[in-house]
Protein backbone atom coordinates (compact mmCIF):
# COMPACT_ATOMS: atom_id res chain seq x y z
CA UNK A 1 0.00 0.00 0.00
CA UNK A 2 1.17 3.55 -1.12
CA UNK A 3 1.19 6.22 1.12
CA UNK A 4 1.92 8.95 -1.08
CA UNK A 5 -0.85 11.38 -0.75
CA UNK A 6 -2.86 12.79 -4.05
CA UNK A 7 -1.62 16.02 -5.51
CA UNK A 8 -3.79 18.61 -3.13
CA UNK A 9 -3.21 16.74 0.58
CA UNK A 10 -1.99 19.15 2.77
CA UNK A 11 0.46 17.40 5.27
CA UNK A 12 0.66 19.04 9.01
CA UNK A 13 4.15 17.96 10.91
CA UNK A 14 3.49 18.09 14.31
CA UNK A 15 5.48 16.74 17.22
CA UNK A 16 3.51 15.14 20.40
CA UNK A 17 3.08 16.92 23.60
CA UNK A 18 2.88 20.51 24.31
CA UNK A 19 2.96 21.85 20.71
CA UNK A 20 0.74 19.26 19.83
CA UNK A 21 -2.09 20.39 22.06
CA UNK A 22 -1.76 23.74 21.93
CA UNK A 23 -2.19 23.74 18.97
CA UNK A 24 -5.99 22.01 18.53
CA UNK A 25 -7.63 25.23 19.11
CA UNK A 26 -5.93 26.87 16.15
CA UNK A 27 -6.88 24.05 13.54
CA UNK A 28 -10.27 23.84 15.57
CA UNK A 29 -10.58 27.63 14.27
CA UNK A 30 -9.37 26.41 10.58
CA UNK A 31 -12.15 23.83 10.74
CA UNK A 32 -9.24 20.93 11.21
CA UNK A 33 -9.79 18.09 14.24
CA UNK A 34 -7.33 15.42 14.46
CA UNK A 35 -9.27 12.27 14.46
CA UNK A 36 -6.97 10.39 16.42
CA UNK A 37 -4.88 10.70 20.16
CA UNK A 38 -1.62 10.53 19.65
CA UNK A 39 -0.92 9.92 23.10
CA UNK A 40 -2.95 6.79 22.35
CA UNK A 41 -2.19 6.02 18.82
CA UNK A 42 0.33 4.13 17.45
CA UNK A 43 0.22 5.34 14.23
CA UNK A 44 2.66 8.09 12.65
CA UNK A 45 0.50 9.67 10.52
CA UNK A 46 -3.03 10.80 11.60
CA UNK A 47 -6.30 11.47 9.76
CA UNK A 48 -7.91 14.68 10.27
CA UNK A 49 -12.18 15.53 9.66
CA UNK A 50 -11.23 17.01 6.48
CA UNK A 51 -10.25 14.27 3.91
CA UNK A 52 -7.49 16.37 1.86
CA UNK A 53 -5.73 17.39 5.50
CA UNK A 54 -3.11 15.12 7.74
CA UNK A 55 -1.20 15.31 10.54
CA UNK A 56 2.10 14.04 10.97
CA UNK A 57 4.08 13.14 13.91
CA UNK A 58 7.61 14.13 14.05
CA UNK A 59 9.98 14.56 16.79
CA UNK A 60 10.03 18.67 17.48
CA UNK A 61 13.96 18.84 16.34
CA UNK A 62 12.53 17.19 12.79
CA UNK A 63 10.00 19.44 11.92
CA UNK A 64 11.73 22.45 9.54
CA UNK A 65 13.12 19.37 8.28
CA UNK A 66 10.38 17.66 7.20
CA UNK A 67 8.70 20.83 6.11
CA UNK A 68 11.76 21.95 3.91
CA UNK A 69 12.47 18.39 2.09
CA UNK A 70 8.58 18.77 1.48
CA UNK A 71 8.11 15.73 3.96
CA UNK A 72 4.91 18.30 5.03
CA UNK A 73 3.83 21.32 3.42
CA UNK A 74 3.69 23.08 7.01
CA UNK A 75 4.66 22.22 10.28
CA UNK A 76 4.85 24.05 13.84
CA UNK A 77 8.08 24.10 15.99
CA UNK A 78 9.67 26.32 18.62
CA UNK A 79 11.55 29.40 17.94
CA UNK A 80 14.67 27.45 19.54
CA UNK A 81 14.43 24.55 17.23
CA UNK A 82 13.75 27.09 13.98
CA UNK A 83 17.02 28.84 14.98
CA UNK A 84 18.99 25.97 15.65
CA UNK A 85 18.05 24.50 12.20
CA UNK A 86 18.47 27.98 10.19
CA UNK A 87 21.94 27.86 11.73
CA UNK A 88 22.99 24.90 9.94
CA UNK A 89 21.57 26.51 6.58
CA UNK A 90 22.56 29.83 6.66
CA UNK A 91 19.30 31.12 7.36
CA UNK A 92 15.36 30.18 7.37
CA UNK A 93 15.31 31.59 3.56
CA UNK A 94 17.87 29.47 2.22
CA UNK A 95 15.91 26.38 3.53
CA UNK A 96 13.03 26.67 1.49
CA UNK A 97 11.24 27.43 5.08
CA UNK A 98 8.55 30.61 4.98
CA UNK A 99 7.36 31.64 8.21
CA UNK A 100 4.28 33.58 8.33
CA UNK A 101 2.97 33.68 11.47
CA UNK A 102 4.46 33.32 15.34
CA UNK A 103 1.60 31.01 16.93
CA UNK A 104 1.98 32.33 20.37
CA UNK A 105 1.83 29.23 21.81
CA UNK A 106 4.13 27.06 23.45
CA UNK A 107 6.09 29.63 25.28
CA UNK A 108 9.11 29.52 26.99
CA UNK A 109 12.12 31.81 27.85
CA UNK A 110 16.18 30.30 26.45
CA UNK A 111 18.01 30.85 29.54
CA UNK A 112 21.74 30.28 31.03
CA UNK A 113 21.36 28.33 34.77
CA UNK A 114 23.87 27.65 37.16
CA UNK A 115 24.60 25.78 40.28
CA UNK A 116 23.24 27.62 43.27
CA UNK A 117 26.89 27.29 44.60
CA UNK A 118 28.29 28.49 41.55
CA UNK A 119 29.37 32.24 41.08
CA UNK A 120 28.19 33.09 37.92
CA UNK A 121 29.04 37.16 37.82
CA UNK A 122 32.00 36.82 39.71
CA UNK A 123 33.21 33.99 37.07
CA UNK A 124 31.77 36.23 33.78
CA UNK A 125 33.81 39.36 35.58
CA UNK A 126 36.89 37.62 35.93
CA UNK A 127 37.15 36.91 32.53
CA UNK A 128 36.88 33.09 32.67
CA UNK A 129 36.35 30.46 30.00
CA UNK A 130 33.12 28.92 31.11
CA UNK A 131 32.26 25.41 29.91
CA UNK A 132 28.53 25.11 28.86
CA UNK A 133 26.62 22.20 28.06
CA UNK A 134 23.06 22.64 26.23
CA UNK A 135 21.27 21.08 22.89
CA UNK A 136 20.81 25.26 21.47
CA UNK A 137 24.72 25.16 20.03
CA UNK A 138 23.86 28.32 17.73
CA UNK A 139 22.13 30.12 19.94
CA UNK A 140 24.24 29.98 22.80
CA UNK A 141 27.11 30.52 21.31
CA UNK A 142 25.87 33.80 19.56
CA UNK A 143 24.99 34.71 23.11
CA UNK A 144 28.15 34.42 24.66
CA UNK A 145 29.90 36.10 21.68
CA UNK A 146 28.18 39.03 22.20
CA UNK A 147 28.74 39.27 25.91
CA UNK A 148 32.53 38.84 24.87
CA UNK A 149 32.73 35.81 27.04
CA UNK A 150 34.99 33.06 26.22
CA UNK A 151 33.09 29.34 26.37
CA UNK A 152 33.80 26.11 25.37
CA UNK A 153 30.43 24.25 24.46
CA UNK A 154 29.79 21.06 24.96
CA UNK A 155 26.53 19.85 22.98
CA UNK A 156 24.12 17.45 24.52
CA UNK A 157 20.97 16.64 23.07
CA UNK A 158 18.50 16.27 26.33
CA UNK A 159 19.26 16.15 30.30
CA UNK A 160 20.99 19.48 30.27
CA UNK A 161 20.04 19.85 33.86
CA UNK A 162 22.57 16.99 34.71
CA UNK A 163 26.08 18.68 33.25
CA UNK A 164 26.67 21.33 35.87
CA UNK A 165 25.90 18.81 38.82
CA UNK A 166 28.03 15.93 37.43
CA UNK A 167 30.60 18.73 37.48
CA UNK A 168 30.94 18.61 33.30
CA UNK A 169 29.86 21.78 32.54
CA UNK A 170 29.54 25.25 34.21
CA UNK A 171 26.34 26.33 32.98
CA UNK A 172 23.76 25.23 30.61
CA UNK A 173 22.04 26.84 28.27
CA UNK A 174 18.35 25.58 28.25
CA UNK A 175 14.66 25.73 27.89
CA UNK A 176 12.62 27.33 31.18
CA UNK A 177 9.21 27.46 31.42
CA UNK A 178 7.88 27.69 34.76
CA UNK A 179 11.40 26.96 36.68
CA UNK A 180 10.55 24.13 38.55
CA UNK A 181 12.94 21.50 36.67
CA UNK A 182 16.30 23.84 37.64
CA UNK A 183 14.98 24.33 41.39
CA UNK A 184 14.63 20.21 41.83
CA UNK A 185 18.20 20.31 40.14
CA UNK A 186 19.33 22.74 42.74
CA UNK A 187 20.36 25.42 39.70
CA UNK A 188 19.50 28.41 39.60
CA UNK A 189 18.54 30.62 36.00
CA UNK A 190 21.48 33.86 36.02
CA UNK A 191 20.47 34.95 32.34
CA UNK A 192 17.56 35.74 30.35
CA UNK A 193 18.52 35.21 26.76
CA UNK A 194 15.46 35.08 24.51
CA UNK A 195 11.39 34.82 24.58
CA UNK A 196 10.40 31.59 22.73
CA UNK A 197 7.13 30.56 21.24
CA UNK A 198 6.03 28.34 18.43
CA UNK A 199 5.70 29.52 14.80
CA UNK A 200 4.48 28.47 11.74
CA UNK A 201 6.69 26.74 9.24
CA UNK A 202 5.75 26.83 5.52
CA UNK A 203 7.15 25.02 2.20
CA UNK A 204 7.94 27.74 -0.11
CA UNK A 205 7.61 25.91 -2.72
CA UNK A 206 4.04 23.76 -1.29
CA UNK A 207 2.93 27.47 -0.65
CA UNK A 208 3.13 28.24 -4.73
CA UNK A 209 1.79 24.90 -5.52
CA UNK A 210 -1.13 24.88 -3.11
CA UNK A 211 -1.51 28.59 -2.51
CA UNK A 212 -5.57 28.73 -1.66
CA UNK A 213 -5.65 25.55 0.49
CA UNK A 214 -2.63 27.08 2.61
CA UNK A 215 -3.75 30.62 2.33
CA UNK A 216 -6.63 29.64 3.83
CA UNK A 217 -5.37 27.59 6.89
CA UNK A 218 -2.90 30.30 7.87
CA UNK A 219 -5.45 32.56 7.45
CA UNK A 220 -7.66 31.11 10.50
CA UNK A 221 -4.36 30.68 12.27
CA UNK A 222 -3.48 34.47 12.65
CA UNK A 223 -7.53 35.36 13.52
CA UNK A 224 -7.20 32.56 16.56
CA UNK A 225 -3.77 33.70 17.58
CA UNK A 226 -4.29 34.28 21.49
CA UNK A 227 -3.69 37.36 22.52
CA UNK A 228 -0.09 38.00 23.00
CA UNK A 229 0.83 38.16 27.11
O1 LIG B 1 12.59 15.63 22.13
P1 LIG B 1 12.92 16.46 20.92
O2 LIG B 1 14.38 16.81 20.81
O3 LIG B 1 12.37 15.95 19.64
O4 LIG B 1 12.18 17.83 21.12
P2 LIG B 1 11.79 18.58 22.44
O5 LIG B 1 12.14 17.84 23.66
O6 LIG B 1 12.32 19.98 22.29
O7 LIG B 1 10.20 18.60 22.30
P3 LIG B 1 9.14 19.14 23.32
O8 LIG B 1 7.83 18.63 22.82
O9 LIG B 1 9.55 18.85 24.72
O10 LIG B 1 9.21 20.71 23.12
C1 LIG B 1 8.76 21.29 21.94
C2 LIG B 1 8.87 22.80 22.05
O11 LIG B 1 8.05 23.28 23.12
C3 LIG B 1 10.25 23.34 22.37
O12 LIG B 1 11.06 23.39 21.21
C4 LIG B 1 9.91 24.72 22.91
O13 LIG B 1 9.79 25.66 21.85
C5 LIG B 1 8.53 24.52 23.56
N1 LIG B 1 8.55 24.52 25.03
C6 LIG B 1 7.82 25.34 25.82
C7 LIG B 1 9.30 23.74 25.84
C8 LIG B 1 9.01 24.13 27.16
N2 LIG B 1 8.07 25.11 27.11
C9 LIG B 1 9.68 23.46 28.26
N3 LIG B 1 9.44 23.81 29.42
N4 LIG B 1 10.18 22.74 25.58
C10 LIG B 1 10.78 22.12 26.61
N5 LIG B 1 10.58 22.45 27.92
C11 LIG B 1 11.37 21.64 28.92
C12 LIG B 1 12.74 22.26 29.22
O14 LIG B 1 13.70 21.83 28.29
C13 LIG B 1 13.05 21.73 30.63
O15 LIG B 1 13.56 20.43 30.60
O16 LIG B 1 10.72 21.59 30.18
C14 LIG B 1 11.68 21.69 31.24
C15 LIG B 1 11.54 22.99 31.99
O17 LIG B 1 10.25 23.24 32.32
P4 LIG B 1 9.95 24.00 33.69
O18 LIG B 1 8.49 24.31 33.62
O19 LIG B 1 10.29 23.06 34.79
O20 LIG B 1 10.78 25.27 33.73
MG1 LIG C 1 11.30 17.37 25.37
Amino acid sequence: MSHTPPAATITLALSKGRIFDEIMPLLAAAGIEVLEDPEKSRKLILPTNRPEVRVVLVRASDVPTYVQYGGADMGVCGKDTLIEHSAEWGGAARSGLYLPLDLQIAKCRVSVAVRTDFDYAQAVKKGSRLKVATKYTAIAREFFASKGVHVDLIKLYGSMELAPLTGMADAIVDLVSTGNTLKANHLMEVERIMDISSHLVVNQAALKLKMAPLRRIIDAFASAIPAAS
